[in-house]
Order: C-alpha cells, then structure tokens, then sequence
C-alpha cells in the first residue's frame, strides 16, 4: 500500500487528495489535511472517485461500431482507419467539440485545438458557449484581452454581491476557492454581508441574504443599480438613463426601493466583491450581464483593489502567452453559419447541427468529441443526435460510452485525472490565493487507456499534420522535433512573473502558496465603459419579445451536491439514498395546475417535450419558475446512471441560431418559456 498526494480534478475547487493505491488498484482516495487551501476539506464526489477508476463500464480499449453496438479494436487499427477516412475528406470539415473535464488537463485542451488549427479548420466547439463564454466576450470588451477575469477577494472584503451562483453546491466556478462555504462565512463574522442575486432561495442563498430575481432579469437589475448609483462616467450615465428601478421591476421582479438599498450599500462597503456565475452567463444577455457586474465594480471604485474584485498574476502567463501567439482572439473570426464572433477560436456549440447540415465549402462532416456529452449538455440535443446521422466520421474519446458516444464510429478510451499527471493552469487565474499545485499520475492507466494529447499527436503524425496552434512550434514539428505538454509547462513556468521551475514544484507535493493575497493596482488602461458592442446591446433590450401566454412558466437549471453534469451518476454510493432529478415549482403554480409533490408532471417549450417528470413543491422557488437540473435521461453504456432516469432538460431548449445571444453565441438554458402539465 502506498500514498500519493494528489489533487481531485472534477470541480474547479481542485481540493487536495491523498490516494491510497494497492498494485494498480486506487482503494481510497481522502481529503489532505495539508493542502494549504482545501485543509481536508473534500466533498462526497471527490472521495467517491475511486467508483469511477475501477468501473467495470468504463472504457478501457478502443471500440469500433458494429451494427447497433460495438466491438473491440487495436489503438492500430482504430488510428489507421481514422487517419484514413480523415484524409479523404477536406482540412476544413473537420471539427472538434471539448468537454468541460478537459479544462483539467493542459495537454488536453491545447492539442485539440492545435489539432483543429493545424488542420485549418474553424470547426472549434466547447462547453465554453455553455458556461463562460460571455465572460470572455466581456473582458475583451471592457479591458482588451478575453482572460482578463477579476474574482471576488473573499477573505478581505466587507461585502459579497453573488449573482446567478450557488458555490454552496457547485463549490466555486472561474473563481477556485476550496472551502468556499467557511469562506462565505467569514465574511459575515467578520461584520460583512453577503447578497444572493437568485431566482431560486439556494443552499446559498439560504445562508445569506437572497433577492429574488425573475430569470433574464439580471441585465435590467444591474442598468437599475448602476442608474440608482449614477455613474460620473458621462456615456455610462446617458446608458444608464432610461433604467430606473420603477422601469425595470416588471422585468426583475425585484422592488424598486430593494434596488436602490442594494447599489447604496454596495457603493458605501468599505469594499465589495461581485460575483457572477452561470445563473448570469445562461440567458438572453450574458455578455451585457458579465460587462454590467465590472462596471458595477469600476462605479463603485471597488475593481483592482482589496477586498473588491482582484486580478490574479497566475504563475504561467496564459494570457500574456496567448496574446503574443494571436490565441486570446475575440471575434475576429465569425461562424460559417450565423455569422457568430469565435471566442477564443471557439463558436457556439449550438451551431454543430446547422453547421453538419448546411451544405457548401467548409461543411462540417467528421467530429470528435473529448471529455464531452453534448447530446445532453447542448440545446436540442434531439437536433445534435439527428445530425449526427449524417455525420462521416464521428470519434468520441471518453470514460464511457456516454449518450454522445453511443453515436459514434470509434470510442477511443481516456486516462482519468489519476491516470496522468498535471498542474491546474487554467485554474490559476482563478484561485482565491495565488497558488499552484504539481501532481504525478497516482497509478497507470487502466487498460489500454491513453491520455488525449498522445492520441491527438499521433492521429497527427499518420495524417501529416503538426497539431499547433503557434508558428514556431509547427516550424519544429517541421524539422522532426514535436514538444510534450511538461516541456511547454516547464518553458510556460519558467518564463512565468514567478519564474518556477518544474524541481521547485515538485518539491511541494500538497501545493504552493505563493502569496497571502493577490496584489492590485496593477490594471494599467482604465476599463472601457461604452463599447459600441455594449451600447447596441442595451439599445436591443427594449426590443425584447413579448412572453408566450400559453408558455407562462420560465424554466431555470441548477446542480446538485452528487451530481456533476452528466457524468458521475454511474457512481452508486453518490446515487443511493438520493431522489433522482425532480422539477421544483413553487406550490402556488402547483396549486394552479392541480398537481402535487411527487406527481408526474410533462413540461412543455416552444421547441420541445418532456414528459414523467416528478414535481418538488418548495417555496425556495420564486412564483412563476421551475428549476430542472441537466445532465440526466442517460441511455449510454452506462448501468446505474441508465437506471436513474430522468429526462435530458436540454430537449426543452432551442438550437435555432436565433436563439443564440449575439455577442458571445451563448446557449439560453435558462429562462425558457414552459408550460407544466399534470
Ligand atoms: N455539485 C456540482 N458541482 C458543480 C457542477 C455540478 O454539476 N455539480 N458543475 C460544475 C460546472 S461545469 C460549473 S460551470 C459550475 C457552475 O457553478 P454555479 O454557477 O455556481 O452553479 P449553479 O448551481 O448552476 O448556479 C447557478 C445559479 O443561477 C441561478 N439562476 C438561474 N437562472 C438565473 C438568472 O436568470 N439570473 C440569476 N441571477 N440567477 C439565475 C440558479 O438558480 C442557480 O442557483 O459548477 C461546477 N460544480
Ligand atoms: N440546461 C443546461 N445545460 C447545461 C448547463 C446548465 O446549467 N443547464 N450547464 C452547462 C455547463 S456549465 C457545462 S460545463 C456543460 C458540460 O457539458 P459537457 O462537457 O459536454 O458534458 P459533461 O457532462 O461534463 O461530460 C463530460 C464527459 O467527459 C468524460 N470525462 C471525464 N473525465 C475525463 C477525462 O479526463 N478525459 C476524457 N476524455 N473524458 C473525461 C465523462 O465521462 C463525460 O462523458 O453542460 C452545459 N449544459
Ligand atoms: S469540491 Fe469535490 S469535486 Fe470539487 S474538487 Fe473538491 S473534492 Fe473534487
Ligand atoms: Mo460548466
């Protein structure tokens, strides 16, 4: 038996583990008493890992398509025939979609997209336009460059303003803070306070204080407080104008007199935080939303300073790194069909129906999808599975077969986070301390396992292509030289404002805390305030259409402790004793549809149905929404989260590019119009 000090990598808190591992076998995994920020703190996912290593349905050697099923390959035969059918179709039609647990792996996401722009195709899909999409868009916007992102400095502020997130359950999200719940805590007993901007009372808002804000409401909600505050800022105040907060309570739900409390006592904290998360992302406006919560921050004088919402100086400069390559790009490529500005070489994962269906030059015809299921996590996932059918060449590489995977021609197996070894760069900007962690893989992999970046490379080398995104590189690749992730790493570190190097890290196995605080000051060009993109974007809320009287409900999601997307419900001991997916009405629109709890309930949208779903009558809901998690409806190769049932809640939500928020082409998965019928 041995221990290795390790770090989870499912949730973006990256908590500190020890592994107990026996052979090859990982037999426990608990939290690390000694890792500086999480301090032996884990939660159940987390120490239910070992469930996922050993799965006797996991995917442990390639898989190629036979009829309805599927039958086992050689890593051989499965990359000569994709490498073949690939180099019969063009460069261009060539696509990628990544998943959200290949923002835990820098080799991972970096040669996907490498891969993608070595081939020259803009066929580059993720859970980004999903998630956080917006929030790039906006610091493009507002200070130049996509990732720039301020966090909350939670452990000085006096005032915690958290819009459309509940941390209590997904444990922080672009913002790493382990322990997140003592932290929120802390700022109360410290004489602070805590807002929770929310249309469903939360776990968090529970805690704290909630407001009550109807879905989509949040633009409207922050133009009202920044015209309750009344920016010096000339353009910003003419913007703000017309938003009074008598104007905006039809839309927010919120009344006029908690509007003008919340921006007076947020503009007179000592200091204050704002927080948005995807409650804020999800609607029809999330870029507005992202650009509306800095500008809150820069009226109230609390961006760039203590106890306000901080920059960190993460150890790899990814930002400075990816500027100097023409990588950190917003919009200066736009989508084959719609017309949708990339962000950060990415377009809207919505658009991969239209974009396989819609013939002419640049056609997307072969797919992969790694560490991704968006059958379940894009909208109309119906749509995405139809087209699918006539896709030539679809590869999933994964853990399972999930319900994207059962699709496809090959399933190529993946090592798990314990399989390989990493450090959390994409993380780095968003620890709530400037910190960082090295982790060794704790066992081998499992099988025929491979980790994604090696399989990219030599897809790569049988297609003859070098999977870069930068000149350089693809000049070396040229001359028979091809760099591995650590080497990047190690040159990204050393090259890095820390200048650390790879023996530094590796000498502190729980991690290294590299300051007490993140410093500020140190935004050089004042923020932009009125950008045209901005301004258009304001100007088109009053064109917003009317509601659908026969859809009077809005249908919000949210995330459950156990849950994580749609990918740990094969895990029994996190499934048993648990309810299954429910939808939660407030029990006056229950009441109003003659249903009660535990009954089954058909949801429709405009676009789509499902039906057999259990009700949740709770007064955490605000009259008029329901609140339905993603993630379940599984029909994979997967036997317990199979027998969970559930229904997939992105049947509910439109693919029809017009659907699509405009300056960042983020999915609306929040706020959709339903009805509810017993
Ligand atoms: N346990 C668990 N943890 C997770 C995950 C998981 O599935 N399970 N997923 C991970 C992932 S991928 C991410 S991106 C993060 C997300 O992290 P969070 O954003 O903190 O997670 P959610 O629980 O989705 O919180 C979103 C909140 O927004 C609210 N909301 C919905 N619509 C609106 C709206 O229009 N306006 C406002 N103001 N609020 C709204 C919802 O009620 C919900 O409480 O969590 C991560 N952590
Ligand atoms: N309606 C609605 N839809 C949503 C959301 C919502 O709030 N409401 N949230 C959105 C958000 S924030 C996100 S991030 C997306 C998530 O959307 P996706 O990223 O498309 O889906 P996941 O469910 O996270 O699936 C992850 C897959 O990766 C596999 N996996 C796990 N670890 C690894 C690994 O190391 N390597 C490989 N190759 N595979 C691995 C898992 O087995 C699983 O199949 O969903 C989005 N969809
Ligand atoms: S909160 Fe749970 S899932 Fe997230 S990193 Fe920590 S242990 Fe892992
Ligand atoms: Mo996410």
């Amino acid at each position: 038996m041995a221990e290795r000090v390790t770090y989870c990598r499912i949730c973006e808190a990256n908590c500190g583990m020890v592994a107990t591992v026996e052979g090859d076998r990982v037999v426990q995994m608990r939290p690390d008493r000694d890792h500086p920020l999480s301090e032996g703190y884990a939660c159940p996912k987390g120490i239910a890992f070992p469930a996922v290593q050993h799965d006797p349905d996991r995917v442990t050697h390639p898989l190629r398509r036979r009829g309805d099923g599927f039958e086992r390959v050689s890593w051989e035969e499965a990359l000569s025939d994709i490498a073949a059918r690939l180099g019969a179709l063009p460069k261009e039609s060539i696509g990628w979609y990544l998943g959200n647990p290949a923002a835990w792996s820098f080799g991972h996401a970096a040669w996907a997209r490498g891969f993608v722009d070595g081939l020259g195709s803009q066929h580059f899909y993720s859970s980004g336009s999903q998630d956080v999409n917006n929030r790039f868009a906006a610091s493009a916007l507002m200070y130049g460059t996509p990732l720039r992102i301020p966090i909350p400095d939670v452990e000085r502020t006096d005032f915690l303003l958290v819009v459309g997130a509940n941390p209590f359950v997904s444990n922080g999200s672009v913002f790493s803070v382990p322990r997140v719940r003592d932290r929120m805590h802390d700022v109360v007993a410290r004489g602070g306070r805590v807002v929770v901007v929310d249309p469903r009372r939360t776990e968090t808002a529970r805690n704290f204080e909630h407001v009550a804000l109807l879905p989509d409401g949040d633009a409207w909600l922050l133009l009202s407080m920044l015209h309750a505050i009344g920016p010096s800022d000339p353009g910003l105040a003419s913007l703000v104008a017309p938003f009074t907060p008598e104007s905006t309570a039809a839309r927010t739900g919120v009344e006029p007199g908690v509007v003008r409390a919340l921006a007076r006592d947020l503009a007179a904290a000592p200091s204050a935080a704002i927080y948005g998360r995807t409650g804020s992302c999800l609607g029809s406006h999330g870029t507005l939303v992202a650009f509306l919560l800095d500008a809150l921050a820069v009226v109230t004088g609390n961006l760039d300073r203590p106890g306000g919402s901080v920059f960190a100086e993460p150890a790899v400069d990814l930002d400075g790194t990816m500027q100097r390559f023409g990588l950190a790009s917003y919009a200066t490529r736009r989508s084959r069909v719609g017309g949708f500005p990339d962000v950060l070489g990415q377009f809207p994962a919505t658009l991969m129906a239209p974009e396989i269906e819609t013939p002419g030059p640049g056609q997307l015809r072969a797919l992969f999808v790694s560490a991704g299921n968006p059958v379940l996590s894009v909208p109309d996932g119906r749509a995405l599975e139809r087209a699918f059918g006539s896709l030539d060449l679809l590869v999933s590489i994964d853990l399972y077969v999930n319900e994207t995977a059962r699709h496809a021609d090959y399933v190529l197996p993946a090592t798990t986070f314990l399989e390989r070894e990493d450090v959390p760069v994409a993380f780095l900007p968003f620890f709530v301390k400037p910190f960082i962690q090295w982790t060794d893989a704790v066992v081998a992999p499992r099988g025929e396992a491979r980790e994604e970046w090696r399989i990219i490379d030599d897809l790569a080398r049988r297609m003859g292509i070098a999977p870069y995104s930068v000149g350089p590189l693809r000049w070396l690749a040229r001359a028979g030289v091809r760099v591995s992730p650590q080497r990047m790493l190690s040159l990204g570190l050393l090259g890095g404002p820390r200048r650390l190097t790879m023996s530094r890290l590796r000498a502190a196995p729980h991690g290294l805390l590299l300051d007490e605080h993140h410093a500020t000051g140190g935004l050089r060009e004042p923020p932009r305030l009125t950008p045209p993109e901005i301004v258009r974007e304001v100007e088109s809320l009053a064109a917003a259409p009317a509601p659908d009287p026969a859809l009077p409900l809005r249908l919000i999601g949210m995330r459950e402790l156990r849950s994580h997307n749609s990918w740990m419900h094969n895990v029994d001991k996190l499934m048993r004793a648990r309810e299954g997916q429910r939808l939660r009405m407030h029990p006056a629109d229950a009441e109003a549809r003659g249903v009660a709890d535990g009954d089954l309930v058909q949801v429709r949208s405009a676009t789509g149905e499902v039906g057999g779903v259990p009700v949740f009558v709770t007064d955490d809901m605000t009259p008029g929404v329901v609140a339905l998690p993603h993630g379940w409806g599984h029909r994979g190769g997967w036997r317990r989260a199979n027998a969970a049932g559930g229904v997939n809640v992105n049947e509910l939500t439109s693919a029809a590019p017009e659907s699509l928020e405009r300056l960042a082409g983020m999915s609306k998965l929040n706020g959709v119009a339903v009805e509810v019928e017993a």
